[in-house]
């Protein structure tokens, strides 16, 4: 939505350069918002990227999806927005830290800058000021823990002899919000802090939490009984399937992810894996809405607010297809 390309196509227009100049002119004017993920294979992003297609379809910008999994491909990306006008950019950084290098290039771009998912941080760590969709990532966590704890109950282990793994990303603040909520709610509710075992996410994919969990499984094989959680659904997956790889029996595993994405397609196994629930969150507010309110930012310069916090649902393989039918997302 520059001026200067609606000089141009009004131009065309009045110099009768075909038949086409009121939608060229209408195409010059729709605003240009940019969407940088930091992994377009994980099912989370591919579903935000679809709700962000939808608003840009219905509101009527152009948005240009790209991945960006690290720092390089996250400057080159802004690069290439500015480089085509773009008025805005929605980002979920590979690296939260990057925070000040891309408030600095989208200043110098003229690019609006909404974060959402992962809060970019300053130099000491602190949040930006930067108006950011996040999840309400310490009460989500807490769900995670009472359900753990609720299924604990309803197969009437003895606490004292299960082990829990938590896939962590110590260094984002939204994963270790995810993570603590639920080891709160365990050690409240009886479960010993010190069988708790954190293990080191190195990458935020499926087979990087398989390689933290296998790492804790061998430490710990007098263990005979497990419940998982992590940042997300490929976190707990991980997990799972380390757990299937050494024949430790679903009935002796309780995980419960957040997203509600990847461990769906475990729900839909004949039998019940130890992927026990998700929390499933909300990828049309967070794909669509943060598009809307980029869109409202730069057409009529209504500020998005500085937080806005998503909520949750607890699935099982019980309940997930009619959850899941209510949030439009089967
Ligand atoms: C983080 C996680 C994603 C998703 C999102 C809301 O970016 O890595 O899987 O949970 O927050």
């Amino acid at each position: 939505m520059r001026k200067f390309l609606i000089g141009v196509a009004a131009l065309a227009a009045i110099a009768g350069c075909g038949g086409g100049g009121d939608t060229v002119a209408g195409e010059a004017d729709k605003p240009k918002i940019g969407f940088l993920v930091k992994s377009a294979t994980e099912v989370w992003f591919q579903q935000e990227w679809k709700f962000a297609d939808q608003a840009a379809e219905e509101l009527g910008f152009d948005l240009i999806k790209i991945p960006t999994p690290d720092a390089e491909k996250v400057m080159s990306a802004l690069d290439n927005l500015a480089a085509q006008g773009a008025d805005g950019v929605i980002i979920c950084s590979p690296d939260v830290k990057l925070g000040p290098a891309i408030v600095a290039k989208c200043k110098s771009a003229n690019l609006k800058l909404l974060s959402v998912d992962d809060r970019l941080v300053n130099a000491d760590e602190q949040p930006m000021d930067v108006p950011h969709l996040g999840i309400s990532a310490h009460k989500i966590g807490k769900m995670v823990g009472q359900a753990i704890v609720d299924e604990m109950k309803v197969r009437g282990w003895n606490m004292s002899e299960v082990g829990a793994i938590a896939v962590n990303l110590d260094e984002l603040e939204t994963a270790r919000q995810r993570i603590d909520g639920a080891t709160e709610v365990l050690v409240a509710n009886g479960f010993d802090a010190g069988r708790v075992f954190k293990s080191p996410w190195k990458t935020q994919d499926i087979p990087g939490a398989l390689d933290a969990a296998n790492i804790t499984l061998t430490q710990h094989s007098d263990i005979k009984k497990w419940v998982a959680f992590s940042s997300n659904d490929d976190g707990v997956l991980g997990v799972v399937r380390a757990t299937e790889g050494r024949n430790i029996s679903s009935s002796d595993v309780i995980g419960v992810g957040i997203n509600g994405t990847s461990g769906v397609d475990d729900f839909k196994k004949p039998n019940p894996t130890g992927f026990f629930g998700s929390v499933l969150l909300s990828p049309r507010k967070h794909g669509y809405d943060t598009c809307k309110m980029m869109f409202e930012w730069v057409k009529n310069g209504v500020v998005p607010p500085k937080e806005t916090w998503t909520s949750g649902i607890l699935i099982t393989r019980e309940n997930y297809e009619a959850k899941m039918k209510e949030e439009g997302l089967l």
